[in-house]
């Protein structure tokens, strides 16, 4: 882990004010700072009108969405859109779509969503679309192009990086596993796909695989568990996300393994930074969730503003990985998640306020 600080961008200012093609993703030294808030170089094309827009979380009370909430509310209150925010308790497309469909009802301008699964999602998004309201992905997608637009990580670059950090934690040898959320999210199933691919780069890893926690830490962590008792000689363990690297952690605690297994989780919510704090995890591969919100409401205001689809309609926002290293320089420490919007500063350094957020309660029911 000689790197003290890693960030990787895909889009640049200049490549939206451009609008060229997604650039090829680059991984970046220190000095970087967040991605524009704007598609169009910060700014709305033209005045926004007092749009409605409903933000559907992929499930409530995960920071990840908090933050993304907060950077949503934060550019709603620059551009004067009222914020509607609604999402499942449980990361479940039979829970979303019912949630979707009252949305729908309500008939906002726009929907910015993070889809429950790629396929179960497209009828009822399907339906918001015909409704003539303009529906924008945000984090997950779904297998169609009916979205005006997708913002978001580039999950397969991610998982790639989190393969290359946990390899070099472990020195290049030894047996990793994976603890995924489930089949069918955009998201983890790309970073797992990247994390299989850059193991190939390293003869003397063994890949165990991967099993499935449903988003839920306690089912995470006995899977944790039980997989250091069958390989005792286990040396690294992915987290794809939040919750599944929080209940690796708690896993390898309750094996006594700390600091004998290295974690690399996705996410960097409070929990989780208390995990890479007291050495259970080493390196946190943190999203930028407010960048995706304001990005994505721009995106959605100018759409409203000039009917014009945007060009490029894929945009990726950047990492940071963290480590105990890195994690009190304040460049890296903004990238933290939080669970309330007054923690929530724009890159500006504008509080949000009068605007709290919907779920500061870090782990979903199950
Ligand atoms: O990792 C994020 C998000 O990107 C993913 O789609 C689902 O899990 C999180 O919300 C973290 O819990």
């Amino acid at each position: 882990m000689g790197e003290q600080r890693v960030t990787i961008r895909q889009i640049t200012r200049r490549d939206f004010v451009k609008g060229t093609a997604a650039a090829g993703v680059g991984l970046t030294l220190l000095g970087q700072r967040g991605l524009p808030t704007s598609a169009h170089g910060g700014r709305a094309l033209t005045q926004a009108t007092a749009y409605n827009i409903t933000f559907i979380q992929g499930v409530r009370g995960d920071e990840f969405y908090v933050t993304m909430e907060c950077g949503i509310r934060a550019k709603a209150q620059e551009l004067g859109v009222t914020i509607d925010v609604q999402g499942p308790e449980q990361f479940d497309a039979t829970l979303q779509t019912p949630i979707l469909n009252a949305v729908v009802q309500a008939k906002p301008a726009a929907i910015l969503i993070a889809p429950n699964d790629t396929q179960a999602m497209i009828a009822p998004l399907q339906a918001a679309a015909d409704a003539g309201i303009a529906v924008f992905c945000v984090d997950t997608t779904i297998n169609s192009d009916l979205q005006i637009a997708d913002i978001s990580s580039d999950n397969v670059e991610g998982g790639r990086l989190a393969a290359r950090s946990l390899a070099e934690a472990i020195g290049g040898k030894g047996k990793v596993f994976v603890v995924n959320v489930k089949p069918g999210i955009s998201t983890t199933d790309q970073r797992e796909q990247g994390f299989a691919e850059a193991l190939q780069e390293f003869p003397d890893i063994e890949y165990l695989g991967q099993e499935y926690s449903n988003n839920d830490p306690i089912q995470a962590a006995a899977i944790a568990s039980a997989r250091i008792q069958s390989d005792p000689d286990l040396a690294g363990i992915f987290g794809t996300n939040l919750f599944s690297a929080q209940g690796a952690a708690a896993g390898i605690r309750e094996q006594g393994k700390q600091g004998q297994i290295r974690v690399v989780g996705f996410d960097a919510g409070p929990t989780q930074v208390q995990d890479l704090r007291s050495e259970v995890v080493d390196i946190l591969i943190a999203q930028h969730p407010g960048d995706i919100g304001t990005t994505a409401l721009q995106m959605a205001v100018d759409y409203l503003n000039t009917k014009t689809e945007p060009d490029p309609n894929k945009i990726t926002t950047g990492y940071t990985a963290i480590t105990r290293e890195n994690i009190e320089d304040p460049e890296v420490a903004r990238y933290l998640y939080i669970s309330d919007c007054s923690q929530y500063v724009t890159p500006e350094g504008t509080p949000v306020t009068g605007t709290p957020a919907t779920g500061a309660d870090a782990t979903p029911t199950s």
